[in-house]
């Protein structure tokens, strides 16, 4: 696939460098981040440029930003919102000076993605994320405690430590904020930036919240078509993009990722896609997460790669989430050999389906 990516956390602080990641075969594109930059200031244009020549140099293209973070004050709709929104349009401004093309973000409260074990071990010795609902109906603070205590050093994004350390605070900022109020916030958001979006041709891609249910009392507002249909109302334009993420859809049994990915991507609203997959266990909406082949899990990725195929989709795609195997004992989740034979199998699937038309 053309653009084929790899999300990289800067060479401060990845165990994986851009050359590993240039050595992968049919990668062309690096996923990054300013992550130091505190959510809600404006992205500097040295520090934007600084990343991009980085990458160039190493023989890769940096087109797609994950992500620029929305401060709580927006998505809460407090009266300091106008002062981060004037800072998040000045950032998309700033980025596509640099030729980036595609932000993905959340509209997640509080938290970013939410797993319950972090090294789940599976039946090869091989370990993933995994997510139970039991482990997450008592107290926040638990579990943040425990993806403390099980990152093995490293700060998981949405899981920042300042953030955390400010976690009851917040849970009372959003004590009013329904389902219906976060939906308003986002759309008061969303007309505020798409127009500069337009402007200067950067899409925003939207990723499904995850797991795509309400988690700890708050509320969620991007977990099946019902949602993405709403969403792509609230500002019609295809600046207004989802990210689709095979993962997060697909552990909601009920979500046909295929058919999502056939209806959306056609409608020209799918500017990025996280391909990857899961397998279901115990009780419903229970999963780890398995290695890309649809053999390992409880997704058809020759379905969801034929559904992107069929639908003409030429956005940006990477592998989401891998396990850690061979020894390698890294960031959760973002491993360097499963997320590259992710991309062997996807770059295959996609070239069985190119040859076959
Ligand atoms: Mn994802």
């Amino acid at each position: 696939m053309k653009n084929m990516g790899f999300r990289w956390y800067g060479s401060n602080s990845d165990s994986i460098s851009l050359q590993d990641i240039r050595q992968i075969p049919g990668t062309t594109q690096v996923v990054g981040a300013l992550f130091d930059i505190p959510v809600g200031e404006v992205w500097p244009e040295d520090r934007i440029a600084a990343l991009k020549k980085e990458v160039e140099d190493a023989g890769l293209k940096l087109e797609v930003i994950e992500s620029v973070n929305i401060h709580d004050d927006i998505k809460i709709g407090l009266p300091t919102r106008d002062k981060y929104i004037e800072n998040y349009k000045q950032t998309i401004r700033n980025l596509a000076k640099y030729g980036i093309k595609v932000i993905c973000y959340n509209f997640m409260p509080i938290f970013d993605w939410v797993r319950t074990n972090l090294h789940f071990k599976l039946e090869d010795g091989s370990t993933d994320l995994a997510f139970e609902h039991r482990f997450v109906e008592g107290d926040p603070e638990d579990i943040i405690r425990s993806v403390q205590e099980n990152s093995n050093g490293y700060v998981l994004p949405g899981w920042e430590p300042e953030r955390l350390a400010e976690v009851r605070r917040l849970f009372d900022a959003y004590k009013d904020v329904d389902a219906k109020k976060l939906t308003e916030n986002f759309k008061y958001f969303l007309d505020a930036i798409i127009p500069v979006c337009e402007e200067c041709d950067v899409r925003m891609a939207i990723h499904p919240d995850d797991p795509p249910r309400p988690l700890f009392g708050l509320p969620r507002i991007y977990k099946n078509r019902e949602d993405m249909l709403t969403i792509e109302k609230l500002h019609e334009s295809r600046y207004n993009g989802f990210t689709i993420c095979t993962g997060s859809l697909g552990e909601n049994p009920n979500n046909d990722v295929p058919a999502l990915i056939r209806e959306f991507v056609k409608k020209d609203r799918v500017p990025f896609v996280h391909a990857r997959n899961i397998k279901f266990m115990g009780n419903e909406g229970d999963f780890h997460e398995a290695a890309h082949l649809s053999s390992e899990g409880s997704l058809d990725m020759y379905e969801i790669m034929k559904a992107l195929h069929d639908s003409g989709f030429d956005g940006y795609i990477r592998p989401d989430h891998g396990r850690d195997i061979w020894g390698e004992n890294g960031r959760p989740g973002y491993g360097l050999y499963d997320r590259a034979l992710g991309i062997a199998y996807l770059n295959g699937l996609w070239e069985a389906l190119e040859k076959n038309d």
